[in-house]
C-alpha cells in the first residue's frame, strides 16, 4: 500500500525560504514515495484580517509557488481547500468532539491571539480545521514544519477519541514528519533569531521571501543581525543568529555545517554573508524563472481544477461515513 501524504500551507503573506525549507522541500521529495494531496489552505488565512484582493493575489500565488518549487501536478494533487466545501463541513463535525480547553492550550492561538486587536473565533478553532484537513484523506502522513508539531498532536487525538467512540477506524491516525531543526525545521527570523520566520511578520527584513528579488536578498543577508564573536560555527544557544544563517547556507547548498564551518575559519562574518546571499540567490532563481511562467493566465487555474475534482471524492467518502455514524441522514445526491 501506498501511504498518503496531506500538507497545507495558507496564503497568508509571501511565502518565506522558511516555509520552503521547512515544508514545500520536502513535498516535492514526498511525491515520489506517496500519493501526495498539496493544499493551499484559503480559509485557514481567514482566521486573521485579510485584504480580499490580497487574498485572492496570493490564494493563486501559492498555488503557483508549489508548482514552481517542484510539486508536479501529474504526481501530485494541488488544490484550494474552498474548492472542497467537504473541510469547512468537516471542521464542524469535529468541534463536535473537540474541547474547549485542549484548544486554548495550543501555543500558536495564543501567540497569534496576542498580536490581534480582536481575536476572532475561528482564530481559536483553526487547529480543528487543520485537524480536519488531513482526517479527511485518511492520512498516514503530513509533512509539516516543528511549529505545527502541536496542531498535528491534536488531530491525533481528534481521530484517536472519535475513532474510540465508534470502536471503528473511522479515521486513519496521522504521523508527523517533521524535519529537526538542522535540516529546516524551524528556519529563524533574521532580526531577532528567538522568532521563527513567520510570512504574515509585520517586518519582511527578517524574512527572505520566496519571490524576493536578488537586490533584496543580498540587503536582507547583510543586515541581518550576527552574534558577539566573529567565529563561524554551529552553536544553537550561543550563536543563535550564526546557527541559523549556518542551517540556510547548509540546506541551500547541500554542503553539511563542519564543511561550511572549516571553509570560513578564520574569516569572519563578511565574506560568509556574502556568500551565503549568493546560494540564496542561486537557490531561488530557478523557482522564480518558473513561477514567472506558471503566471500566464490558466495555467495555474486548470491544475487547481484538475486537484479539485481529484481531492473531492476523497474527502466526501470520509465525510459522508463520519455523518453516517453521527446520524445524520444521507444527502441524496442526484
Ligand atoms: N520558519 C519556519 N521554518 C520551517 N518551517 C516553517 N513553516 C512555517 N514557518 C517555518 C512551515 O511552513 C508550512 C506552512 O505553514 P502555514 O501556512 O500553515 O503557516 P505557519 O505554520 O503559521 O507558517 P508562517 O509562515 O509562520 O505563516 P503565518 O505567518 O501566516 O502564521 C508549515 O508546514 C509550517 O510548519
Amino acid at each position: 500500500m501506498v501511504k498518503r501524504v496531506f500538507s497545507g500551507v495558507q496564503p497568508s503573506g509571501s511565502l518565506t525560504i522558511g516555509n520552503y525549507l521547512g515544508a514545500l522541500r520536502n513535498f516535492t521529495k514526498l511525491q515520489h514515495e506517496a500519493e501526495c494531496l498539496f493544499c493551499v489552505v484559503d480559509l485557514h488565512a481567514l482566521t486573521v484580517p485579510q485584504d480580499p484582493k490580497e487574498l485572492y493575489q496570493r490564494t493563486l500565488d501559492v498555488a503557483r509557488i508549489f508548482v514552481a518549487c517542484g510539486i508536479d501536478p501529474k504526481l501530485a494533487t494541488v488544490f484550494i481547500q474552498s474548492h472542497v466545501p467537504a473541510h469547512a463541513e468537516m471542521s464542524w463535525l469535529l468541534e463536535c468532539s473537540s474541547y474547549v480547553g485542549e484548544l486554548r492550550r495550543m501555543t500558536q492561538y495564543k501567540e497569534k491571539s496576542s498580536k490581534q486587536e480582536v481575536v476572532t473565533a475561528g482564530l481559536f478553532t483553526y487547529p480543528v480545521l487543520m485537524a480536519a484537513d488531513i482526517l479527511l484523506y485518511q492520512t498516514d502522513e503530513v509533512p509539516v514544519g516543528e511549529d505545527q508539531k502541536q496542531h498535528l498532536e491534536l488531530a491525533r487525538d481528534i481521530a484517536i477519541r472519535v475513532n474510540n467512540r465508534f470502536d471503528e477506524e473511522i479515521f486513519k491516525v496521522p504521523e508527523p514528519y517533521i524535519p529537526p531543526k538542522i535540516a529546516g525545521g524551524r528556519i529563524m527570523n533574521l532580526q531577532d533569531p528567538t522568532e521563527k520566520m513567520s510570512k504574515s511578520a509585520e517586518n519582511p527584513r527578517g524574512n527572505i521571501a520566496i519571490l524576493d528579488p536578488p537586490d533584496a536578498i543580498q540587503q536582507k543577508i547583510r543586515s541581518a543581525v550576527t552574534d558577539s564573536g566573529r567565529e563561524i560555527y554551529y552553536d544553537e544557544e550561543n550563536k543563535a543568529a550564526i546557527s541559523n544563517l549556518m542551517v540556510i547556507y547548509s540546506l541551500c547548498s547541500d554542503q553539511s555545517l563542519e564543511e561550511i564551518q572549516e571553509r570560513y575559519a578564520g574569516s569572519g562574518y563578511g565574506q560568509f554573508k556574502k556568500d551565503l546571499a549568493e546560494v540564496v540567490v542561486e537557490t531561488l532563481r530557478p523557482i522564480q524563472e518558473r513561477f514567472e511562467e506558471l503566471s500566464r493566465p490558466g495555467v495555474i487555474e486548470a491544475i487547481l481544477a484538475q486537484g479539485r475534482k481529484k481531492a473531492e471524492p476523497l474527502a466526501l467518502a470520509t465525510l459522508e461515513r463520519f455523518q453516517d455514524r453521527l446520524g445524520l441522514l444521507p444527502l441524496l445526491r442526484s
